[in-house]
């Protein structure tokens, strides 16, 4: 008898929303940040018609102040090993390699995401998921004491495990089980203010890095911030005082633009919360941590590994040119280079795909179904475009930047933090502890975008002829 199991895209969304009141409960400014942006978004929908039309049409409008991201750090392999099996219940897989060890952050990690376009448009939330790199913890018996904390914690529930047994034996959860799975699964991402250790450890630990700190301590890897998306990043980053809330110095990524382009992206600093140490009797040694904020997002056109490769180039020459400081120093001659060296970078969608710069989705308009019926069309994509029958759209980015997490990061560590590591990447033991390998996020949009041609190109007649697309 076969069971009715619930789609992996419903129980994502459960547990986005579970995680979401969890975390506006633990950190009342994340609430703060979750109605400005609520408040923003619907000026921009009022001030723009069209945008509010496209977003209608493209069933949106009901969840654009969803979260869209959140991150968290793990400790050991195992628990890396985990993870991706309990992701994998809500049908999210690892996307891309990201090494942040070039930016003085000891970690390297992966995007935890839905791939196929469906499921993204259900919901696209993701998890940037960093394990620790204990190996570059230079004292040798510091490293020792934390690789035998880390091993006595267990921060999946036993039930969780067993629902994801079971969601792996029959090929997926009922209704019931998947309720129960979100509240499992919820624990491992929950809050703890009593640390593990003592305080005198803690130190310790904070001197050789303070993300150290915050992974080894706890007895899980709480979620240390959540992402919803702004329709106006620019205007959510400039009203964030009004409500009490300190942004970093200035959004990462690309500046603003007509076409947007990536993923464009700010936080408030982190906040510091009391916890007790254990180890003492009473335990009633208290002292603080800095580890959770709220981040706010705005994405744009995937861009090809031409497109990025200039927007790399370019980004480097900023910061080559202008280093903002702590505390903000220079945070406006950065925006302005920024704005300024990116000029550089075409700002019209024909431009992009004409040189092939970023992704788009084709489709065959009305006129070019109609055209087809009435006759065989030109078998050329740039032909069909200029008469009509064919229109693109741009490719939305679904993953993260390395230079822009690793801001996130530092701001929210404290910028005296800037350390580097003399240290190669390590994908392959990364993948080994994963327990697989990451999929090659430019492989999945030139797939999507080859797709979508192919199809736009049968519904036009023209399907089974050999198509050369533009990336
Ligand atoms: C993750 C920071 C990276 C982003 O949006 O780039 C990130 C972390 O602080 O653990 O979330
Ligand atoms: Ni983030």
């Amino acid at each position: 008898m076969p069971q009715a199991f619930v789609s992996t895209d419903r129980i994502r969304s459960l547990f986005t929303e579970a995680m979401s009141q969890m975390y506006r409960a633990e950190v009342p400014q994340y609430g703060t940040l979750i109605e400005l942006v609520a408040d923003v978004n619907a000026g921009c929908l009022e001030n723009d018609p069209d945008l509010r039309q496209r977003l209608a049409q493209a069933g949106e409008l009901e969840r654009i102040d969803v979260e869209r991201h959140g991150a968290i750090r793990l400790g050991t392999a195992e628990e890396l090993f985990t993870i991706r099996r309990l992701f994998a219940v809500m049908g999210m897989q690892p996307v891309g390699y990201y090494d942040l060890s070039v930016a003085g952050v000891p970690v390297h990690s992966t995007s935890f995401r839905p791939i196929d376009e469906a499921a993204l448009n259900v919901n696209p939330f993701r998890v940037f998921t960093s394990l620790l790199r204990l190996e570059l913890i230079e004292d040798e018996k510091l490293r020792g004491e934390a690789r035998a904390i880390l091993a006595r914690r267990r921060i999946y529930t036993p039930r969780a495990v067993a629902l994801i047994e079971r969601h792996e034996q029959n090929g997926g959860l009922t209704e019931a089980e998947a309720t129960e799975f979100v509240a499992e699964a919820l624990e491992t991402f929950r809050w703890h203010g009593e640390a593990t250790v003592s305080a005198e450890t803690y130190k310790r630990l904070h001197d050789a890095h303070r993300l150290i700190a915050d992974v080894v301590s706890f007895k899980g890897p709480h979620i240390n911030h959540l992402t919803p998306r702004t329709l106006d990043i620019d205007a959510v980053q400039a009203r964030m005082p009004e409500r009490g809330i300190t942004p970093k110095a200035v959004i990462e990524g690309p500046p603003r633009r007509n076409c947007d382009i990536l993923l464009r992206q700010t936080s408030f600093k982190a906040l510091e919360e009391t916890i007790a140490f254990s180890g003492d009797d009473d335990g009633a040694v208290r002292g603080t941590h800095t580890a959770r904020f709220g981040e706010i997002e705005q994405r744009g056109v995937a861009l090809t590994a031409k497109g990025r490769a200039l927007y790399d180039r370019l980004l480097a020459s900023v910061r080559g040119e202008v280093q903002v400081g702590a505390g903000g120093a220079k945070a406006g001659a950065y925006d302005q280079e920024l704005a300024e060296r990116f000029k550089a970078l075409p700002d019209s969608w024909d431009e992009l795909r004409g040189q092939g710069l970023a992704f788009f989705r084709y489709s065959a308009t009305p006129a070019g179904i109609a055209a087809a019926a009435g006759g065989t069309l030109p078998n050329d994509p740039e032909a069909l475009i200029a008469k009509g029958y064919l229109a693109f759209a741009p490719i939305v980015y679904e993953d993260f930047l390395p230079v822009s997490a690793a801001g996130i990061f530092q701001s929210n560590l404290g910028t005296d933090q800037q350390q580097n590591y003399a240290t190669r990447s390590n994908r392959d033991a990364f993948e080994a502890a994963l327990g697989a390998t990451v999929q090659d996020e430019l492989a999945l949009y030139a797939e999507r975008q080859a797709a979508s041609l192919d199809a736009a190109m049968e519904a036009l007649g023209l399907a089974g002829l050999l198509l050369k697309t533009v990336a």
